[in-house]
């Protein structure tokens, strides 16, 4: 059987491990032999330099590397040859490397323990675990960097998607390979954006050149977030307003005691260090399900303009043309130009149905309104195309600022934008065709 390990993620590995050519041959697979440490053992011991990778269902590769045969003898194992990785992230590249800083503890040989990096860094999974009815696996070890391994800053949640269910670990032996030459570096980085700082200040600049089509009399996109209750809304924003001032924001409140709950309709504009404002609106909503008035008849007001900013929903009463603040004749700047539907990738599985079935009438009342979400099985059940669903990070524990953080909401946020801007510019053109049609109408009319 192959393994799930691309030629690419190979040839990223064998630069990380470095002295030319490596060959990867499958010892060990969690779906092929069972997910029992006992197997591991049998089927990885003695085998010298081995590769464990871990795939989960956000899309995330990540693994360790021993350099040395792993063993079932017990105790820590000086190794200062193993390292720590993440590949893919959301399934977005990010490759990071963490090497031991205390290499004397750098491996554990655990007879009833999966391969073990640090005390504790990495441990995916202890004894034996049961497969899950969705084909994954809730392992029951952790992701936990910086006691025996650097952990570069960069945060646990955002390598493992802050947990620990896989869809595949695999163990791979490494040895040199000298019939195979290896990609150039260079090639690979090409395909697909690294997510570098220099990345980042490029799509910031492109985000802030996009802007809503001339002769449409709009000055910002409004960008609408809707989404259960604690799907991460609010978060978004900020995590989208933190590249733009190189801090991370908390002007969007967030979390689940009554006083960080969201409900109202708030925009609000992003700002770049100099102090001006982008040109479009990120707009949080209450969330579906916490009996905050967010149902089809109230969102439908929502997506057509009807709703002022500020405005606070109420379970008890719709809104209507009666309404305080009612906005009867709402301009086009005033309507929602992008939907994106928020979720918590750890919560999809258990959506209650009566969300799902709202998401579905979302979906089906924005129509053209183009829709977000963030995890592929999403694509499926609310029937959007794949590439119209982004994985995204918040900033929700972090101290500082991340690149992979920032490189994934601002992808995120282009595709929104794109999708406002080709919404509009059709409007737009609809418009014009109109008035041009009726202009031929008067002229006839006075000839
Ligand atoms: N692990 C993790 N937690 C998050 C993430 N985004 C938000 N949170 C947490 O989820 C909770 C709800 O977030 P919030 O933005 O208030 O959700 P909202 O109700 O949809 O606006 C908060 O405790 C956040 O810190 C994320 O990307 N990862
Ligand atoms: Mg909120």
């Amino acid at each position: 059987m192959a393994g799930k390990l691309t030629k690419e993620h190979m040839n990223l590995l064998e630069g990380m491990i470095g002295c030319g050519p490596k060959s990867f041959k499958l010892l060990y697979s969690i779906t092929r032999d069972g997910c029992s440490a006992a197997e591991f053992h049998r089927k990885c011991d003695n085998q010298g330099p081995t590769v464990t990778v871990l795939l989960n269902p956000q899309g995330s590769v990540y693994g360790g590397y021993a350099g040395i045969n792993w063993k079932s003898t017990g105790g820590f194992t000086m190794d200062d040859t193993a390292f720590i990785f993440q590949l893919v992230f959301s399934g977005i590249r990010v490759v990071n490397i963490f090497r031991p800083k205390d290499a004397s503890k750098a491996l554990y040989f655990g007879c009833n323990r999966s391969a073990w990096f640090g005390n504790p860094d990495f441990e995916p999974f202890l004894n034996t675990i049961s497969v899950n009815k969705d084909g994954t696996f809730s392992l029951n070890g952790r992701l936990t960097l910086g006691t025996c391994y650097n952990s570069n800053n960069v945060s646990n949640d955002a390598i493992h998607n802050g947990s620990m269910v896989v869809t595949e670990l695999e163990v791979y032996a490494v040895s040199a390979d000298d019939t195979r030459t290896s990609t150039p570096k260079q090639t690979t980085w090409r395909k697909t954006p690294a997510l570098n700082e220099e990345y980042i200040s490029k799509i910031a600049e492109e985000l802030a050149s996009i802007t809503p089509p001339r002769g449409s009399g709009i000055t910002d996109f409004r960008l609408l977030l809707v989404g259960p209750v604690g799907a991460g809304k609010s978060s978004f924003i900020n995590t989208v307003m933190s590249p733009f001032a190189d801090r991370i924001i908390n002007k969007a409140a967030v979390g689940t005691s009554s006083q960080n709950v969201t409900r109202k309709y708030i925009t609000y504009p992003v700002r770049k260090t100099g102090g001006s404002c982008l040109n479009f609106r990120l707009c949080d909503t209450p969330g579906i399900g916490d009996h905050s008035g967010m149902d089809a008849v109230n969102i439908n007001f929502l997506l057509d303009g009807h709703v002022h900013s500020s405005f606070e929903f109420s379970y008890s009463r719709h809104i209507s043309a009666k309404t305080p603040g009612f906005v009867h004749r709402p301009s086009l700047a005033e309507e929602a130009h992008c939907v994106g539907i928020v979720l918590d990738s750890s919560t999809i599985h258990d959506l209650p149905a009566v969300t799902m079935t709202l998401l579905n009438e979302l979906k089906n009342l924005a129509l053209e309104k183009e829709v977000k979400a963030v995890v592929d099985q999403v694509s499926e059940a609310l029937g959007i195309p794949p590439n119209h669903v982004f994985p995204v990070k918040n900033y929700h524990s972090e101290m500082e600022t991340e690149v992979a953080v920032h490189g994934l909401v601002l992808i995120a946020l282009r595709k929104m934008l794109f999708i406002a801007l080709d919404a509009l510019e059709e409007r737009t053109s609809a418009n014009e065709e109109g008035q041009e049609a009726n202009a031929d109408v008067t002229e006839s009319d006075t000839a």
